[in-house]
Formats: C-alpha cells, sequence, structure tokens
C-alpha cells in the first residue's frame, strides 16, 4: 500500500542558499539515477549535476545523499538532492523526479511513512511539527524531549501494565476460580491512575510553551495600555500619546517571558461612544477579550475606578486576569485593590514593577508551577484530552473493584482506557485521526 515512491520540496518555497528535493520509496534509487547518471552508494554525498534525460540540458549543479533501508527518516531508500535555493531549480528537479516515476507527496507524508514503518509512534511524529514551530528555546526543549520518546514513555508503561491486568481478568473469566491464581489488581490500577493523574495535572502548562498564550492588554483609554505593551517589548511599538482613545486599530507582537510566549494584543481603551470609529475599535476590544486566554487588565492607580473600568471588569468575568496597576510613580488611590485578581503595581513611564509584571504574567499562566529543565511535559490539547479520558475510565474500573461488580465491567473500562493512550502513540487510531493529524504538515515533511 505504501510502495510508491513520493517525492517533494523539503525546503522552503523562496530564495535561498539550497534547496533539497528529498524521494522515498523503493524507486528513489532508480529515478534519481534517471536524472543523475554518477554513482550513488548509500550514504555518500555525491558531487554533479542534474540533467534532463530528454535533452541532455543540465538543469543545477548539485549533491546528491542515497541513504538506503532501513536505518532513514521514513525506514524506506530516501534520495536527498541538493540543489541551488531558487523557486526554478527546485520545481524543475522535481517535475522530473515526477516525470520517472514519483507520485507528488501530500502534506507530512515523509514523517507519515516514518509512523506507519514503525519507526516513530504517533506523539513523536507529532512533535516534528512542534520542533519546526516552535517559538522559545523552553518549547523547542520540549518538543525535542517530545520526539526522542520522552512523553510515550511512561504512557508505553501504563498500556503495558494496563494490558498485564487485561490479561489476567479475562483468565480469570474464561477459565474455573482455581485454575488462575489470585493477584491484586487495585494496586497497579492506582499506580496507572497516578501516573495519568501527573501528566494531566502539568498539561496545561505544556501547551501554553507549545502553543504561546493569546494576551488581550485591556483597559479604559489613556491608562497606559500601549506604553506597557511598548516596555514588555522593549521596543516602541505602539503609538503613546497623552489623548485618550490613540490605539484604535488592534496590534499584535510576541514577546518571550521566561521561555513562554505572549502573543500580546494591544487593544482600543474601553469607553462607551458614540464615534463611528471608536464604536469598531471597542468592538474589536471585546473581541479580542473573548479569543483571549489571558487578560492584562490595566488601571490608572492614581485615579478612582471610573463607570467605564466597571464595565470592562464585568466583562473579564470567565477570564483568567492580572491587574497591572499602573501609573504607580503618581500618589495612589487606594480603592483599587478590591478586584478579585492578582494585581502588580506598574510605571510604565519609569518601568518601576515591570519584572513583577512578567513574573506575574508568567505565574498566571502557567499556574505556579516550576518547570525545570529536565521535566517533560504534555504539551498538545489532543494527548491531554485523551489523557482526561483514559483516566475516567480507569477511575471507573477501580470503582467496579471496589464495588464488587463481575470482572467484565471492568475489563470494558480497562479496555476503553487502553484505546484511549493508544490514540496517543497511535496503537490504536482511525484513518480520520491520522488525516487530520498530517494535514496540518506542510508538503516536504
Ligand atoms: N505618569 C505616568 N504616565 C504614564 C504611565 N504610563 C503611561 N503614561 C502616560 O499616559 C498617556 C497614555 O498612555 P498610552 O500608553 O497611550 O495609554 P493607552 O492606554 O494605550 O491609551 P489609549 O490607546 O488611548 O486607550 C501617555 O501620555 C503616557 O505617557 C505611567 O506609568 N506613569
Ligand atoms: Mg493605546
Amino acid at each position: 500500500m505504501y510502495q510508491d515512491t513520493i517525492a517533494a520540496i523539503s525546503t522552503p518555497i523562496g530564495e535561498g542558499g539550497i534547496g533539497i528535493v528529498r524521494l522515498s520509496g523503493t524507486e528513489a534509487r532508480p529515478i534519481a539515477q534517471r536524472l543523475f547518471p554518477k554513482p550513488l552508494a548509500d550514504r555518500r554525498l555525491v558531487y554533479g549535476h542534474i540533467t534532463d534525460p530528454e535533452n541532455g540540458e543540465v538543469v543545477d549543479e548539485v549533491l546528491v545523499a542515497y541513504m538506503e533501508a532501513p536505518h532513514t527518516y521514513t525506514r524506506e531508500d530516501i534520495v536527498e538532492i541538493d540543489c541551488h535555493g531558487g523557486p526554478l531549480p527546485l520545481q524543475r528537479i522535481l517535475e522530473l523526479t515526477l516525470r520517472y516515476g514519483a507520485r507528488l507527496a501530500n502534506p507530512g507524508e515523509f514523517t507519515l511513512r516514518a509512523f506507519l514503518n514503525g519507526r516513530i509512534d504517533l506523539a513523536q511524529a507529532e512533535s516534528v511539527l512542534d520542533v519546526v514551530q516552535a517559538k522559545t528555546q523552553a518549547s523547542l526543549r520540549l518538543a525535542v524531549q517530545g520526539l526522542a520518546g520522552k512523553l510515550s514513555e511512561p504512557i508505553k508503561e501504563v498500556r503495558g501494565d494496563l494490558m498485564e491486568i487485561l490479561a489476567y481478568l479475562t483468565a480469570r473469566i474464561d477459565f474455573p476460580e482455581d485454575e488462575v491464581e489470585e493477584q491484586d489488581i487495585s494496586e497497579p490500577l492506582q499506580k496507572a491512575q497516578l501516573t495519568l493523574q501527573d501528566l494531566i495535572a502539568n498539561a496545561d502548562a505544556g501547551i501554553v510553551y507549545r502553543q504561546g498564550v493569546r494576551t488581550a492588554i485591556v483597559g479604559r483609554p489613556n491608562v497606559g495600555k500601549s506604553s506597557l505593551l511598548n516596555r514588555l517589548l522593549r521596543q516602541s511599538r505602539a503609538i503613546v500619546t497623552t489623548t485618550p482613545g490613540t490605539t484604535r486599530d488592534t496590534l499584535e507582537e510576541v514577546v518571550n517571558l521566561k521561555g513562554v510566549p505572549f502573543l500580546l494584543i494591544d487593544t482600543a481603551g474601553i469607553i462607551d461612544s458614540r464615534d463611528e470609529v471608536e464604536v469598531l475599535a471597542v468592538e474589536r476590544s471585546r473581541k479580542a477579550i473573548e479569543q483571549a486566554d489571558f487578560v492584562l487588565f490595566v488601571l490608572d492607580s492614581s485615579e478612582p475606578l471610573t463607570d467605564s473600568d466597571k464595565q470592562l471588569i464585568d466583562l473579564l468575568a470567565e477570564k483568567t486576569v492580572l491587574v497591572a496597576a499602573n501609573k504607580c510613580d503618581l500618589p495612589p488611590q487606594a480603592e483599587n485593590n478590591e478586584l478579585p485578581w492578582p494585581q502588580v503595581w506598574t510605571s510604565a513611564l519609569t518601568g518601576e514593577g515591570l519584572t513583577d509584571l512578567e513574573n506575574g504574567m508568567v505565574n498566571s499562566v502557567l499556574g505556579g508551577r516550576v518547570i525545570t529543565s529536565d521535566t517533560s511535559l504534555v504539551t498538545n490539547p489532543r494527548h491531554k484530552e485523551a489523557l482526561l479520558r483514559a483516566k475516567e475510565h480507569l477511575d471507573q474500573a477501580q470503582t467496579a473493584i471496589a464495588e464488587s461488580l463481575p470482572d467484565d465491567f471492568v475489563t470494558i473500562d480497562l479496555t476503553a482506557a487502553l484505546n484511549a493512550l493508544g490514540e496517543i502513540t497511535g496503537e490504536t487510531v482511525t484513518e480520520e485521526l491520522l488525516e487530520t493529524i498530517f494535514s496540518q504538515f506542510c508538503i516536504g515533511k
């Protein structure tokens, strides 16, 4: 089924120093040799020229590497043609490989083959994309650990333990009591529950590292939202003036705070308004709040709370919020302290409190969890969801045991838990799920 040979341009579109056309499959080498007649040896880089066999025209000067199966990215024969990194040489070489029998690869198909041929599991395959898309050093480190199979290890261990319990219960159902030696299953089950619980507890932090945090900076006009954004970015990105209503268009910038990628969204100050442009701007701010994972609510600490502030507070009810009581260089107003969220004092003017602000933001989104350099975390919402399902089934199995229900009740839940875990590592996975996962890759990966 996966015997056809695929080809794709594996480097980004555009101009670059080099570009790579990659081939994978049993015909990879014969196809390459049609365009590149010099002998290819396993894992040798050979210098020469790609020529069009039809007219003998030289297409580009190249280096060609042949890697023999099974010790390759896909576990199939692979040929990589390094040519000059321009759209034309890459396109011409790709076309020639297609002319001589290769098929254009689907998105992520090289990695899909690595999975289907058993070189990596599904979680590792997904980590490939995380490595490519990593936003900070910390997210890269977690992705590389995932690629190395660090996340899959505990999951495979739990699956192994559950399979043993299941085998024992099945034997007990199939054979008369006295033929199967009594075993305690509650304890190994509890161990599995704890492992899953640990993974789930840290998953939100992991997801934050992988995906970043959409952060809306909101507050009424003129409190210093844009000034704080500039401080966090350490550059004058947003326009700051003494006139309320300066920011009208939403502005987005990424900043890395302690390895956590924050996508900062500066919004227009919210105030009731009849001016048409301002009404639009306010609408955009509301949307920004709705879509945000996290809200930085900026107040002017030198003034009492106004109706606009209170109106905003109502919009923030369901959100994770950090309050920045800004303009703390001016004489304070005591009554600002009654808000139901953590608060830091800042001055965008002097820079005071900026470290507190950054720490506060990181703590708010990581829930105070400390991530050491060798922690490996669940970083993918799909994995977290499957873990939650698996955990729920284990809880039910444990209840069935406690209530001395017949073994079948336990085995049904154990099987369901096994399947849920198998969706993470790929032992139990549907065509649709594979399709969804690999369609996120680009062609050539
Ligand atoms: N004293 C003092 N002034 C500040 C501070 N932060 C901002 N300002 C001043 O407040 C005014 C408004 O700042 P902006 O950053 O434009 O405020 P904003 O919330 O983005 O305003 P809009 O875009 O109009 O909603 C400017 O004159 C800033 O220099 C601060 O911490 N202390
Ligand atoms: Mg502004």
